[in-house]
């Protein structure tokens, strides 16, 4: 889990590197957009795909990455990080030539305990030894920590899926935007969360920020919705943009503040002061005149 911890801390900057394919859904920047993006990444946007079991994260996860729908049901056992530049997963703010390295994330709210000393039998180890190490999870991370963006996602054929959104959505800070996705579109013949009700759940919620709550259909099947989240990431994007601005802003009110202090601190020293300045340049001038006639 420590290594997977790392991972979702540090990077795929190894892997990069070296130009291979990761494991754990990271995805390697492809060579072209290397020389670009050795200017240096100006954002890294933090998106994360929550919902119940089985609604399609890890679909969409993969989607995101340019990959194909997977059929099978596999169960994700815990978090996983994916790390994108905007080229890579063909997004970016239409006003700006920012590099985003975006990061996304698929949440599992419970995960399945690991053993990592399964298969070892040394005496040494003790009961506390083998215990079962925590997965990496919902309930381990703070997974909104640092976050700007979240996709809350729903099975619109199975209406708990819908009542977890109800019981998650008000957990969300409210100054994070976030879609909330009705996936399954494709299965509409089956369906049994309306967009109303949806629509009505998200303006009962009342969030009075700028960081709002929208809402969108999908299929992973076939793919739809997938450009409506693209524009979706204009929001976290914008946001972030913002708050980066406003802290430079700051910093350029305290420069100027500490400009305007250095000024007065100067002012009061002989340099200043046109007297000491031509007593100065005349001791100068005679130490040189008397240098001149020594030698
Ligand atoms: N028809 C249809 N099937 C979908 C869609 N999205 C996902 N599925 C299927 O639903 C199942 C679950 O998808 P996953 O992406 O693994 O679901 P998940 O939310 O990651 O599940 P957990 O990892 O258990 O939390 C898979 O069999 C997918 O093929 C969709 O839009 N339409
Ligand atoms: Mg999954």
């Amino acid at each position: 889990m420590f290594s997977a911890l790392k991972k979702l801390a540090a990077g795929n900057n190894k892997n990069e590197a070296n130009g291979k394919t990761p494991a754990g859904g990271q995805q390697a920047m492809h060579a072209s957009l290397q020389k670009k993006f050795a200017k240096g990444v100006h954002y890294n946007m933090k998106i994360i795909i929550r919902g119940d079991r089985n609604v399609g994260k890890s679909c969409l996860f993969h989607r995101l990455q340019g990959k194909a729908f997977i059929e099978n049901y596999d169960p994700t056992q815990e978090i996983q990080a994916s790390f994108f530049f905007v080229a890579s997963i063909q997004w970016s703010y239409k006003a700006t030539d920012d590099i985003v390295k975006v990061e996304v994330w698929d949440v599992v709210d419970k995960g399945k305990k690991k053993k990592p000393l399964e298969g070892l039998k040394l005496n040494t180890l003790t009961p506390a030894s083998l215990a079962e190490e925590p997965a990496l999870d919902a309930e381990f991370l703070d997974v909104y920590k640092g976050t700007h963006g979240v996709i809350i996602m729903l099975d619109i054929t199975k209406q708990w899926t819908f009542d977890y959104v109800k019981r998650e959505l008000p957990k969300i800070p409210t100054t994070i935007p976030v879609m909330v996705l009705a996936n399954h579109r494709d299965m509409g013949h089956h369906r049994c969360v309306s967009e109303d009700d949806v629509k009505f759940f998200i303006e009962s919620l009342n969030r009075k920020t700028d960081a709002q709550i929208r809402f969108g259909e999908s299929s992973m099947r076939n793919s739809f919705g997938l450009k409506l989240l693209h524009k979706f990431f204009n929001l976290p994007f914008l946001a972030l943009q913002r708050d980066s601005l406003l802290k430079q802003l700051e910093t350029n009110l305290q420069e100027m503040s500490l400009t305007n202090e250095e000024l007065d601190l100067y002012l009061e020293t002989d340099d200043a002061s046109y007297d000491k300045y031509m007593i100065i340049n005349v001791v100068c001038f005679f130490r040189i005149i008397c240098m001149v006639s020594f030698c």
